[in-house]
């Protein structure tokens, strides 16, 4: 190896610990689009067609997620590796119930971002704490909506007409996030 390859090497690849962090990473993203996706299928099947159309487009979003982890890792010369992840949940006792776990669900994510960017630091790798600033902010955005939902559902409760207006008001929220 030249001179010249072994400085971009050392430039460009990511260190052990940051990758795995990173790859890791790829897999929370994945298993949060599988959650989603499972949970539209869950309000699609009770006719909540505007809660299933929000996951629906989530859980695009969270796999976009997920895809960019996969290019960034490639362009620093890793190889992403793509984990097998754990089923999703499929049942929840009500819509309150499903966005209490949506808000929860973003709360981890950004506990594990917010531990990779700390990481990055540490390792003086601000290549990746840089490109992780996209993501505290998505986090900070994601999880302000999801509580802003579980608000709604408490305000306006879910019996009767409510559940209609809850279906109608997180619809509406469909190109927004
Ligand atoms: Fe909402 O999880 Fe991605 O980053």
């Amino acid at each position: 190896m030249g001179v010249n390859n072994s400085i971009k090497e050392i430039i460009m690849r990511l260190n052990e610990t940051v990758y795995q962090a990173l790859n890791n990473q790829m897999a929370m993203e994945y298993t949060a689009s599988n959650i989603y996706l499972q949970m539209a299928s869950w309000a699609d099947s009770r006719d909540l067609s505007g809660i299933a159309s929000f996951l629906n487009e989530h859980a695009e979003e969270e796999r976009t997620h997920m895809r960019k982890i996969f290019d960034y890792i490639s362009e620093r010369g890793g190889e992403p590796r793509v984990q097998e992840v754990p089923a999703p949940r499929d049942q929840y006792k009500d819509v309150a119930e499903l966005f209490d776990a949506v808000y929860h669900e973003e709360k981890s994510v950004s506990d594990s971002i917010n531990k990779i960017v700390f990481l990055a630091w540490d390792q003086k790798d601000l290549a990746t704490f840089q490109f992780l600033q996209w993501f505290v902010e998505e986090q900070r955005e994601e999880e302000a909506l999801a509580s802003q939902i579980v608000g709604k559902i408490n305000t306006i409760g879910t019996n009767g007409q409510g559940l209609h207006l809850i279906d109608e008001y997180v619809g509406g929220l469909v190109g927004n996030a």
